[in-house]
């Protein structure tokens, strides 16, 4: 970071999901600085200086060629087509014809506006509430979308048998009760520091690693579940059990099982606090099946011996225990029973509610979990309303689009996929996140229409039809504000505009002055007066506080606003505790339901009505001989700026690093750095190979992000020639209760990649004519 070569005059505040900084343009050299308070800063921000005028960005507004030929409608060339370069009023006015065409002869159940995705941390300039916004004003409403890639099988069990979600994850045990209180930390897929580093909206203080090093230096034992020795931090000290991927609902219940058989579980607790336990108990202990969920039974299917889970039990009782589970495990086949299953055993032990113990569920996978919250509300732009209300589970975009008229079920109903016409996205990736590319791109080919606002060629942009370039976040002002983090930022505009690029607010104004509703979008304010505007909530907020309230223009001169925080009192799970009848749990019982009368009248085969070891289908086979783990990179958010200089120094040979045991290597002779094939039957891509002994045998780990690459675009399964783990990942939902992303685990094989070695091309601009 060439941060020296600057004097501090002209270093102005921004702020990103990654991380609170300052920068400064000099001789068009972009120098970016983190924040002089973060203790532990993140070094994605190195990814800005390259990326800024980086070839990948889009210069200007761009029609597919086949769609200005030939008109809208569905098209197989999507995704290898040229595009036609246009200047903002033609395409505006093209656009702006084909929404009314849209509106006027489907309504607004044939549009499709969930637009997943991070876009930027700043609130104003935020693309999902930008594009909601004028979808509702220009279409009375779209189809959306619910839950997140993130938790989608968490944030729908969780209702039903623990209450308020956000409760649990952020008004629960925090860093600090952590540092001070915890004597167990029993996590499940770890906490890993790469993930934590990361909080919408921004964060100017990364305290994770300096929280588990004051936890370790007290005597704190950690405990990492999982098939990565770097899902948590050496300062952690961790022992590492490597269980097999997707197994963590077997251990859970044989560590359950241990406490049961020995009389070590907290009965009080669990009269007091709980539902259901003895219809589950009778499950546990094999009344009905014959079969006992102990340790003996959990070993061969967790691939841990029995005696170290009897140990293991032993040796949590009596104990501040916190469990943690990362969201990883419940993005996978029945995500839902590990969430709800690590529930039970934090309940056996009897820690809810205690500072530093209990469940602290997906602590560490974000930065903005295991914090204080802010006392005051942050900025954010009204979405309007959706009048139409229909919607699908996130993750069920391929299946939507591929499927209109099916019938599906989700959280206890079923529900019918619409026939969506246009596709609009804004501030997402779908070829990133998303799995089963290959099914992806198939379910592109079939719309009228695919518009996306991007600020660079991601494979999204290139399959589509209009292609509107965005500024990035450093090309304009805004505010930085997460609810978690103390710190609110006045994002100064760090330099100008790459090409013709405009703000995602600009381009939804001229559409909607085409459609007539830009008062109703505008309400007649500008970028900058919207955030005098959004500011005004904070500010009156503080003043009926009483702590300092500035001014819009003092905030903005100041730069940066810091923001009184709740206490750090356990939230509502320790008012539980304290008095379970006059702080009931918001679940139908009040109490933490282990068994679920509205889940178990819900049907589902596979979601029960208690936690339950329910056998994947996909597992590790002939031909398919190893687990995938597709976990969040290191070296960048999701997708975003992969062609930035962080994220390209991970990279070896220009692809994608995947992670292998030396025996798993050795077996297919496969050396360090190797260019490796990892195919299944949905797709193949190329990576390089890297061997350790931090791995357990059997998996091969390789991080989402890179972008798709695909040889021979005109192929069904083309080679990804870059290493995007999502062309061999399955679409397929949770389960019937949640139709959550399961895009974490899949099975493969791996062998050493001997052809002639493919260029990269993901980063060039996509042919013009
Ligand atoms: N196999 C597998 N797949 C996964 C996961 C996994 O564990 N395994 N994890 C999943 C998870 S948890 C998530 S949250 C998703 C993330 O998926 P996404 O959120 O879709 O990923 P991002 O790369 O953050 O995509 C954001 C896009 O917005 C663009 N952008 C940024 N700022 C702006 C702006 O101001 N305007 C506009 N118009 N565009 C902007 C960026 O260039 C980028 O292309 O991925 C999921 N996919
Ligand atoms: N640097 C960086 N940080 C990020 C993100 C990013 O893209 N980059 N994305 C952010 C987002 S949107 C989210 S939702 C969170 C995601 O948070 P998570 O989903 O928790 O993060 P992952 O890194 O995908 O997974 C964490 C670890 O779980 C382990 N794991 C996988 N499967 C299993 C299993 O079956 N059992 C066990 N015991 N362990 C398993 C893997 O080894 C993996 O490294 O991360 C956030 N933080
Ligand atoms: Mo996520």
């Amino acid at each position: 970071m060439n941060a020296e070569t600057g004097s501090e005059a002209d270093f102005r505040p921004h702020s990103s999901h990654w991380g609170v900084f300052t920068a400064a343009m000099r001789d068009g050299e972009l120098l970016v600085r983190p924040h002089p308070g973060d203790p532990d800063p993140n070094a994605i921000l190195q990814n800005f200086p390259a990326a800024l005028r980086h070839r990948a960005r889009i210069a200007q507004p761009m029609v597919r060629r086949g769609w200005l030929e030939a008109g809208p409608g569905p098209d197989p060339r999507r995704g290898r087509d040229e595009f036609v370069p246009m200047a903002w009023d033609a395409v505006l006015d093209l656009l702006g014809a084909e929404v009314a065409r849209i509106r006027d002869r489907h309504g607004p159940g044939a549009v499709f506006g969930g637009s997943y995705g991070w876009a930027s941390a700043g609130r104003f300039h935020h693309a999902q509430s930008q594009i909601h916004r004028f979808l509702n004003c220009a279409f009375g409403g779209y189809v959306a979308s619910v839950n997140s890639y993130s938790s989608g099988a968490a944030s729908v069990i969780v209702p039903h048998v623990l209450g308020n979600y956000e409760a649990l994850t952020k008004h629960n045990v925090t860093w600090d009760q952590l540092a001070q209180h915890t004597e167990v930390v029993l996590a499940f897929g770890g906490m890993a520091l790469k993930n934590a580093m990361v909080a919408g909206g921004g964060i100017s203080e990364h305290v994770e690693r300096p929280a588990m090093k004051a936890a370790h230096d007290r005597g704190c034992d950690f405990i990492l579940l999982g098939p990565l020795r770097s899902d948590l931090p050496e300062e952690a000290g961790a022992e590492w059990i490597a269980n097999i991927p997707g197994t963590d609902t077997a251990l859970m219940l044989a560590l359950v099982h241990t406490l049961v058989a020995e009389g070590l579980q907290d009965q009080d607790f669990l009269d007091r606090y709980t539902t259901g336990w003895a219809v589950f108990e009778r499950y546990l202990m094999g009344r009905e099946d014959g079969q006992p969920k102990d340790a003996g039974w959990a070993a061969p299917i967790t691939g841990v011996p029995a005696d170290t889970i009897r140990a293991l039990a032993r040796r949590l009782h009596g104990k501040r225990v916190l469990v943690t589970v990362a969201h990883a495990l419940q993005r996978a086949e029945h995500g839902e029973q590990p969430v709800w299953m690590a529930a039970v055993l934090a309940a056996a032990l009897g820690q809810i509610g205690l500072p530093g113990g209990g469940y602290g569920y997906a602590l560490g996978a974000i930065g903005y979990y295991g914090r204080r919250a802010n006392a005051v509300p942050g900025p954010t732009l009204s979405q309007g309303r959706n009048r139409h209300g229909d919607y699908i589970p996130v993750a069920r975009i391929a299946d939507m689009l591929l499927n209109p008229g099916m019938t599906y079920r989700y959280n206890g109903q079923t529900r019918t996929y619409p026939d969506i016409r246009m596709v609009y996205w804004a501030g997402g990736n779908p070829f990133h996140h998303h799995q089963d590319l290959n099914r992806l791109r198939q379910a592109f080919a079939r719309v009228d229409t695919l518009v996306v606002h991007e600020l660079a060629w991601t494979a999204t942009a290139r399959h589509a039809d209009i292609v509107l370039p965005a500024t990035m976040t450093l090309e304009r002002e805004d505010i930085g504000f997460s609810s978690h983090d103390p710190l609110m930022v006045a994002m100064h505009r760090i330099t100008e505009p790459f090409g013709e690029a405009r703000d995602d607010y600009d381009i939804f104004a001229g559409l909607s002055r085409r459609l007539g509703v830009e008062e109703a979008f505008t309400e007649g304010r500008s970028s900058r007066e919207w955030l005098r505007h959004l500011y005004a909530r904070t500010e009156q907020a503080l003043r009926e506080l009483g702590h300092p309230a500035p001014d819009f223009d003092a905030f903005w001169e100041a730069g940066t606003l810091a923001l009184p925080q709740a206490p750090d009192d356990g939230g509502p799970w320790r008012a539980f505790r304290e008095d379970p009848e006059a702080n009931p749990l918001p679940t139908p019982s009040g109490r933490i339901e282990i068994f679920s009368e509205t889940i178990a009248g819900f049907g589902e085969a596979d979601c029960p009505g208690h936690p339950a070891w329910l056998p994947p289908q996909d597992v590790p086979r002939a031909g398919t001989p190893l687990h995938l783990v597709a976990n969040q990179p290191a070296t960048r958010l999701h997708s975003q700026l992969d062609f930035g200089e962080h994220s390209i120094a991970s990279k070896r040979r220009g692809r994608e690093v995947a992670c292998l045991h030396p025996a798993d290597a050795a077996a297919r002779g496969i050396a360090e750095g190797d260019v490796i094939r990892l195919f299944n039957e949905r797709g193949a891509c190329l990576a390089a190979a890297h061997l350790t002994t931090g791995i357990r045998p059997g998996v091969v780990q390789l991080a989402t992000g890179a972008w798709y690459d695909p040889e021979d675009p005109a192929e069904d399964k083309p080679l990804c020639v870059h290493g995007n783990p999502n062309v061999l990942t399955r679409d397929v939902g949770t389960s019937g209760l949640a139709q959550g992303c399961t895009g974490q685990l899949t099975v493969v094989e791996v062998e050493r990649f001997t052809g002639n070695l493919p260029p990269i091309r993901a980063f060039d601009p996509p042919m013009t004519v």
